[in-house]
């Protein structure tokens, strides 16, 4: 079951099927406890009658944005890379395999934009990237509920200049979108699902890559875990998960590219920048 958060509510995708949710609002049902079986009776009704995927909106409203990093091989390798002048490869090597994960802030719901809308490139940046994630959906009680896809721009020049700009790097409006939906699932997600990330620039494609989920070296679980720690979320969080894709150090971000992100099982994500 797919989760939408629209401009006419919240609405359920089944079976092909939408069916529109009963709830106060977003926020409402998402810290529900029962958000899975209400949810599920919302599939028992009526069908309705159209859902434009143009009135969907990014699926958050006061939850708060995690972030998980170098949870990759490639992400471990990407940042040493890029903080050597800093030199920065000994902490990067070590939060790869340390037993306490790198989790970081990343937004609040007013800096998320939802799909088809624009994220933006800083403008003291030079070296800016998407970042293509599995995020979770958790709810109040640290239970994953589901998934949804995640764009976690980032600023590369200011991350690897000094690791204490981190949050200058990965914060600031338009840094991080989220959607289309939220795939509800207790379930983990299987390893063999891939995470896909095309970037086009005026009708070419400029960067393509893929991975997937057996690449990452966390359990989702044990990151949310962590994140509970001493920490509570009264309206459930997203935590985005890392990432496994980083395009070669040529590479930046141009006002107008098209990024996709596709993972398989959730659906595709489209945004375009500022
Ligand atoms: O340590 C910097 C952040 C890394 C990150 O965002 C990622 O690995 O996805
Ligand atoms: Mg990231």
């Amino acid at each position: 079951m797919k989760l939408y958060r629209t401009t006419n509510g919240v609405f359920v995708e089944h079976q092909g099927n939408f069916y529109s949710v009963a709830a106060l609002d977003w926020d409402e049902l998402v810290s529900s406890t029962s958000l899975l079986a209400r949810v599920r009776a919302a599939t028992e009704g009526e069908v309705a009658g159209s859902f434009d995927h143009k009135t969907v909106l990014a699926p958050v409203m006061s939850q708060e944005v995690w972030a998980a990093g170098v949870t990759y091989y490639r992400s471990r390798n990407a940042r040493i890379d890029e903080s050597k002048d800093a030199g920065g490869g000994d902490f990067y090597d070590r939060v790869y395999a340390a037993e306490r994960p790198e989790l970081f802030f990343k937004a609040t719901g007013r800096r998320v934009v939802g799909p088809g809308k624009a994220v933006r490139i800083r403008s003291d940046a030079k070296w800016s990237v998407p970042e293509p994630e599995l995020v979770l959906l958790i709810d109040p009680t640290g239970a994953i509920a589901g998934y949804t896809i995640g764009n976690d721009m980032s600023s590369r020049d200011i991350e690897g200049e000094n690791p204490l700009y981190l949050p200058q790097a990965k914060v600031y409006d338009g840094s991080c979108a989220l959607g289309p939906c939220v795939l509800l699932s207790t379930e983990p997600m299987s390893k063999t699902a891939g995470i896909q990330l095309e970037i086009v620039r005026q009708g070419n494609v400029v960067f393509s890559g893929s991975t997937t989920l057996a690449e990452l070296k966390r359990d989702p679980k044990e990151l949310a875990t962590f994140l509970f720690r001493d920490s509570s979320f009264p309206q459930g969080v997203f935590l985005f998960t890392g990432t496994g894709i980083v395009p070669g150090n040529e590479f930046t971000l141009a006002s107008g590219d098209i990024i996709w992100i596709e993972i398989d099982g959730i659906g595709k994500l489209e945004n375009y920048v500022a």
